[in-house]
């Protein structure tokens, strides 16, 4: 039999040695700018992962005693999962603003990428990174990375193993030992839950061949601390109307030609463009359907998800097949690609030019995709 953990023991520590070993340079790094304003950033399209793992750092260095460390993100928080864990569990996440820049005396710290990659437009150099992705920091970058299924799982890490700090003592008793990963600061059992879903998501419910016992490890350290309510209203999470109009014009629009069907929605607004994963989603679990594409035309660029199970189609193929080697990619089934329009000013085209302009990018494509999935 074995015995449940008391909720109140001493953390143990996930025991990853690629953050054991980064841990003393870590605390001299902090220690070396802790005058410093610290900025903890995720990437432009942050992700459970991303989120939570800004959150997790920011609660490390308040731990250290860092004043107000502020976690920022740029570009957009579109899915509507991603949306209601930001609600829900009411995570202090800011926008990046130019006025950052100017700044004097500030810090940054990456997570979930080493910063010179495109999806990281943050303009400032980091001090730290914090990744688990297949990806090597700019040089001279102090940096914390592990290939495993998520970041959430190094910040877990990072924060069972920061030492524990001492209360002042009162005259009389002896000062108690406050500790990192502690289940009574505040708001930590959001942060739990945040760390939690930031594992289960990356990890694609730990079926990603990334995953590691680690992942799974700090996930079920985390289950033991986490507000059942609130992750299961994330997990669960309210879908807006838009999803459902934009659901009705994928059925209309698409072709379908079992097991393979694409479907394009148009224009979609810049902000409801999580409905296009979501749709691809969606679509996949149509009865005899294997593959599928669904795209439209956000802003300046075709956006599309590419979706497939079938055994004689490789969906990284796929994505480069339909929408240029350089436009897209996929692992494990799950792909997307933008392809940039960027000759054109979409908004400011006649509304007639708009509608040849679609035409045209919906013959094209529906002609690719025939061509890459006939085979
Ligand atoms: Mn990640």
């Amino acid at each position: 039999m074995t015995t449940p953990v008391d909720k109140k023991s001493v953390p143990v520590s996930i025991g990853n040695k690629r953050v054991k070993g980064k841990l003393e340079g870590f605390l001299n790094i902090i220690e070396e700018h802790r005058h410093k304003r610290f900025y903890v950033c995720s990437h432009d399209n942050p992700d459970p992962d991303s989120i939570a793992s800004a959150w997790g750092v920011a609660h490390i260095l308040e731990f250290l005693g860092i004043a107000e460390p502020q976690i920022i993100y740029r570009g957009d928080v579109s899915h509507p999962q991603n949306r209601a864990m930001i609600n829900v569990l009411n995570i202090p996440l800011r926008k990046w603003s130019d006025e950052i820049k100017g700044e004097a005396d500030t810090a940054f710290i990456f997570v979930d990428c080493v910063g010179n990659q495109k999806n990281m437009t943050i303009p400032s150099d980091p001090l730290v990174v914090i990744d688990h992705h297949k990806a090597t920091a700019p040089k001279g970058v102090f940096s914390i990375h592990d290939e495993i299924g998520s970041c959430s799982t190094l910040v877990t890490d990072l924060m069972l193993s920061v030492p524990p700090r001492n209360t002042v003592p009162d005259s009389d008793e002896e000062g108690t030992e406050l500790y990192c990963f502690d289940s009574e600061a505040e708001d930590f059992r959001e942060l739990a839950t945040a760390l939690a879903l930031g594992i289960k998501t990356d990890t694609i419910d730990f079926r990603s061949e990334t995953t590691t016992d680690d992942d799974i490890k700090a996930y079920r350290l985390l289950c033991r601390q986490i507000s059942d309510d609130k992750f299961s209203k994330i997990v669960n999470y309210e879908l807006p109307e838009y999803m459902f109009d934009a659901e009705q014009l994928a059925w209309s629009n698409r072709v379908q030609d079992t097991p393979n069907l694409i479907s394009g929605l148009g224009f979609v607004d810049e902000g409801h463009s999580d409905s296009i994963p979501y749709l691809a989603d969606k679509m996949m679990r149509l009865r005899g359907i294997q593959t599928v594409v669904v795209y439209g035309i956000v802003g300046n660029s075709v956006r599309a998800s590419v979706r497939t199970s079938s055994s004689s189609l490789d969906c990284d193929n796929l994505c480069k097949e339909i929408f240029g080697e350089k436009n897209g990619g996929a692992k494990q089934g799950v792909g997307g690609a933008i392809v940039s329009f960027n000759v054109f000013d979409i908004e400011q085209m006649p509304e007639n030019d708009k509608k040849e302009l679609w035409e045209l990018t919906k013959t094209e494509f529906e002609r690719r995709f025939r061509k890459a999935t006939e085979k």
